[in-house]
C-alpha cells in the first residue's frame, strides 16, 4: 500500500476485538489512524494501544462516513448483516469473522496459508471462516495439494472461550461447584456436549455445517464428501480435532509428514514414545496450528488420521483476520 491505512476495529471490547488488538499490536500493523466501535452499550470506554488511549465509539449507519480503509469486524453476524455493506459502500475492506457472508459467492473466504489468492477478488467485504475451520483446512492443504482428498470426518473438542465470555465464565463457576448455565443447556465442566450453536433441520448443528461447507469452499472442491460432530470440552482454551482423512492417491506416510512439516503455518509435534502430541494448553497464545498422531487409517484404502490444535480465538479468529488484512496491504 502507498499509505498506511485509516484501520477500524468493530467489536473492539469483545473476546475477539480485544485479541485483534493484541494481534495488530504485536505484529507492529501500520495504520495511519485507528477507531474502535462497539454498541451504545460500551460507547465511551477506553482501549490502550500501543501506550495510548482509544475512545470506543457506537456503531452507527454514519460511522464509515469518515474514511476507513480496513475494518476489522467481529460485533456479531446481525452487525455484520448490517454494517459490512455500508462500510463497503463507502469505501472500506471488512475482514468480516462472523458466518454472515461466509457462503456468499461473491465474497472470498479466506485461510491465508491455503487460498491467499482469493483476498484479491473482493468486491468490499472478505470472510474471515469458522475457528473449526481455519485449523482443519491449514492442516489438510499440504495433503489436498499432493494426493487429493476424497472424504474428511472431523470429531472437534471445542474450547469454551468459543462461546465467549459467558462461555468462560460457565466452566469457571463449574469448576467450583456451581451450575449456572449461561452459555449452554446442561453443565460444561465434567461433560462433553455434542451440540455447538443451534441444531438444523438434516440433525447437524449450524457449527457442523460450518465445517462442511466452508471446507469445500476454500478448498474449492463442492465434491468432497465431508461429514462432523462438533463437540464443547471443559477447555479454556485452543480447538482439538480429530480429522479421519481418504486420500485419493496412495501416500507414503513419511513423506505426508515431511509435507506436513513443511508447510506454512504448521508445526508437527509427533513423537508419541515421548508422550509429545498437540496438546490445547500448549497451544493456548499461539498462532500456528499444531498436527500430531499422523497415522494410517487401516480400516480403508488410503485412509489417514491427524489430531489437530490451535488457539480457536487467535489463529482461529483473530490473527487469521490480521493475516488476511496484511494480504490487503499488498494489493492496495
Ligand atoms: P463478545 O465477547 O460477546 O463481543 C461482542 C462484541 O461485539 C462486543 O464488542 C460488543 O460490543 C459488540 N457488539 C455486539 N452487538 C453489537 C452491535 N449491534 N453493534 C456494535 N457492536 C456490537 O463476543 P466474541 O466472542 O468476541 O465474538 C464476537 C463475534 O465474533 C461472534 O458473534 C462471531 O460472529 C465471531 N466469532 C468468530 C469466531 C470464528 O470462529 N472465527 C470465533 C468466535 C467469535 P459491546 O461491548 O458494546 O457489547
Ligand atoms: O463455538 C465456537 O467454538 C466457535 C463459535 C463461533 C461463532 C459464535 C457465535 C456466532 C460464530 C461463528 O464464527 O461462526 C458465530 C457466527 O458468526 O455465526
Amino acid at each position: 500500500m502507498k499509505k498506511k491505512p485509516n484501520l477500524a476495529v468493530v467489536g473492539a471490547t469483545g473476546l475477539v476485538g480485544s485479541t485483534f488488538l493484541r494481534v495488530l499490536e504485536e505484529r507492529d500493523f501500520p495504520f495511519e489512524s485507528l477507531r474502535l466501535m462497539a454498541s451504545a452499550r460500551s460507547a465511551g470506554s477506553v482501549a490502550v494501544f500501543r501506550g495510548a488511549g482509544y475512545t470506543v465509539e457506537e456503531l452507527t449507519e454514519s460511522s464509515f462516513d469518515r474514511p476507513v480503509d480496513i475494518a476489522l469486524f467481529s460485533a456479531g453476524a446481525d452487525a455484520s448483516r448490517r454494517f459490512a455493506p455500508i462500510a463497503a459502500s463507502k469505501g472500506a475492506v471488512v475482514v468480516d469473522n462472523s458466518s454472515a457472508w461466509r457462503m456468499d459467492g461473491d465474497v472470498p473466504l479466506v485461510v491465508p496459508e491455503v487460498n491467499p489468492q482469493e483476498v484479491a477478488r473482493n468486491r468490499g467485504i472478505i470472510a474471515n471462516p469458522n475457528c473449526s475451520t481455519i485449523q482443519a483446512v491449514v492442516a489438510l492443504k499440504p495433503i489436498y495439494d499432493r494426493y487429493g482428498i476424497k472424504r474428511i470426518v472431523y470429531s472437534t473438542y471445542q474450547a469454551v472461550s468459543g462461546s465467549g465470555m459467558k462461555g468462560i465464565r460457565d466452566l469457571e463457576e463449574g469448576l467450583k461447584g456451581n451450575d449456572i448455565r449461561g452459555a449452554y443447556p446442561h453443565p460444561i465442566a465434567g461433560n462433553c456436549l455434542p451440540h455447538i450453536d443451534a441444531f438444523t433441520e438434516n440433525g447437524y448443528t449450524k457449527e457442523e455445517m460450518k465445517m462442511v461447507n466452508e471446507t469445500r469452499k476454500i478448498l474449492g472442491d463442492e465434491r468432497l464428501a465431508i461429514t462432523a460432530t462438533t463437540v464443547r470440552v471443559p477447555v479454556f482454551s485452543s480447538h482439538s480435532e480429530s480429522v479421519n482423512v481418504e486420500t485419493a492417491a496412495p501416500f507414503d506416510l513419511d513423506e505426508l509428514r515431511g509435507l506436513l512439516a513443511t508447510a506454512p503455518g504448521i508445526t508437527l509435534v509427533d513423537d508419541p514414545a515421548n508422550c509429545l502430541y498437540p496438546l490445547a494448553r500448549e497451544a493456548a497464545g499461539r498462532d500456528e496450528v499444531f498436527v500430531g498422531r499422523v497415522r494410517r487409517d487401516f480400516s480403508v484404502e488410503n485412509g489417514l488420521n491427524l489430531w489437530v490444535v490451535a488457539d480457536n480465538i487467535r489463529k482461529g479468529a483473530a490473527t487469521n483476520a490480521v493475516q488476511i488484512a496484511e494480504k490487503l496491504l499488498e494489493t492496495m
